[in-house]
C-alpha cells in the first residue's frame, strides 16, 4: 500500500514555506550570513523540536526562519521543498508564505517574494512540478499590518493566488480580518484561512469565516463536524477543508483520523497536507501513509483524497482538468 501512495500523483495545498526549513539548510543558510545556531549539530537541533501546544511550535518556527536573509535564501528554501515535493510525486503545491515574519525583522517584501517566485519558475521547468503562492497574514498582529502587507504585495499580484491567515489563532478570530480580506477579494485575491483544530471558538470562527468573510476554503476546518449546520454550509458550497494529520497530532493529542474518514464519508472535500513537514517530520506522503494506517483506507479512497485536492485548487478549469 505504501507503494500505492507513493506513486499517486500528489497535490499539495496547505504547507508553509518556512515550515520546510530542515536542520540541515538552516546551518547552512546561518553560516552564509555569519549567524550562530544555539545548537551544536543537526541531532541537537531535531532533539529540541519538541512540540505538545501551537504556541510551543510558533516559538521555534519563527525562531528557526531568522536564518532567512537574502532573496537566494528564501529560493534555496523553495527550491529544497520542491525537489522533495517532486521526489514524493507531488504534481502541484500550493504554498504558504508568512511575509510578515519576514518584514518584522527587516527583511525586504521583495526579497521574499522573488526567491521563491524565482524558485517556483526553476522548479517547474526543470523538475515538472507547478506551483503557485498563497501570501498569509499572521492573525496576533494587527489588522492595519495585515493591510499594509496586502497593499505592499499588489505589484506582484500576477505571482500571487489567494491570501491565508496563520499563526496563533486564540483571541483573533476571523472577523478582525473583515476589511483586509474585502480589500484582498476586490483585488482579486481568492480567500483562505486557517480555522484550527484545538481552538475553544472554532465552532464560531469557521462560521464567522464562511457567513461573514467568504472564504473560498477553509485550512484545517475539521471541527465543522461539531455544527451540522457548518456541515451542510461546506457541503452546499463545495468548498474543501485542507487537513493535516500528523500536525494535528503535534498541537493536539490526535490525528483526527476519524474526523477525516466521517468527512469523506460526509462527500465533503477534503485533502490531505503536512502543515510544517520540517517541524512534524512528514511530507505528504508520511502524512497519508499515517492516515492510512489509522484508517485503512482503499486505493479508491486515497485517490478520492487526491482528487479532492486537484479539485479544490486555484487552478484555472483547463490545468485542473489536465490533473484529474
Ligand atoms: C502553523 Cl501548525 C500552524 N498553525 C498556525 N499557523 C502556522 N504557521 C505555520 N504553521
Ligand atoms: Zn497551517
Amino acid at each position: 500500500m505504501k507503494d500505492f501512495i507513493a506513486g499517486l500523483p500528489k497535490c499539495e495545498l496547505h504547507l508553509h514555506i518556512e515550515g520546510t526549513l530542515e536542520p540541515e539548510l538552516k546551518f547552512e543558510l546561518a553560516a552564509r550570513n555569519g549567524l550562530k545556531l544555539p545548537y551544536s549539530s543537526v541531532e541537537e537541533m531535531r532533539a529540541a523540536y519538541t512540540f505538545d501546544s501551537l504556541s510551543s511550535f510558533l516559538t521555534i518556527y519563527y525562531e528557526g526562519m531568522k536564518v532567512l536573509r537574502t532573496e537566494p535564501d528564501f529560493y534555496d528554501l523553495a527550491m529544497a521543498y520542491l525537489r522533495r515535493a517532486a521526489e514524493q510525486n507531488v504534481r502541484y503545491a500550493e504554498i504558504f508564505f508568512d511575509p510578515q515574519a519576514h518584514t518584522s525583522r527587516g527583511v525586504p517584501f521583495d526579497v521574499v517574494i522573488r526567491g521563491l517566485r524565482r524558485a517556483l519558475m526553476d522548479a517547474h521547468a526543470q523538475l515538472g512540478v507547478r506551483a503557485q503562492l498563497i501570501m498569509c497574514f499572521l492573525r496576533d498582529f494587527q489588522a492595519e499590518y495585515a493591510m499594509a502587507t496586502l497593499l505592499e504585495s499588489l505589484p506582484y499580484k500576477e505571482w500571487i493566488a489567494g491570501v491565508g491567515l496563520d499563526s496563533d489563532e486564540r483571541g483573533n478570530p476571523p472577523r478582525k480580518f473583515a476589511a483586509v480580506y474585502e480589500r484582498a477579494r476586490q483585488e482579486g485575491y481568492l480567500l483562505t484561512m486557517h480555522c484550527d483544530v484545538d481552538q475553544d471558538d472554532a465552532i464560531e470562527h469557521i462560521r464567522q469565516a464562511i457567513e461573514e468573510i467568504g472564504v473560498d476554503r477553509i485550512d484545517h476546518g475539521v471541527n465543522i463536524l461539531e455544527d451540522q449546520r457548518l456541515v451542510e454550509a461546506v457541503l452546499a458550497r463545495g468548498m474543501g477543508l485542507t487537513c493535516c494529520p500528523i500536525s494535528n497530532g503535534y498541537v493536539t493529542e490526535s490525528m483526527k483520523a476519524e474526523g477525516i474518514r466521517k468527512l469523506m464519508d460526509l462527500g465533503v472535500r477534503v485533502t490531505v497536507s503536512s502543515d510544517d513537514p520540517a517541524y512534524f517530520d512528514g511530507y505528504v506522503l508520511e502524512n497519508l501513509v499515517a492516515l492510512q494506517d489509522t484508517l485503512q483506507l482503499s486505493p479508491e479512497e486515497l485517490a478520492q483524497l487526491q482528487r479532492n485536492a486537484f479539485e479544490i485548487t486555484w487552478l484555472p478549469r483547463h490545468l485542473k482538468d489536465a490533473y484529474l
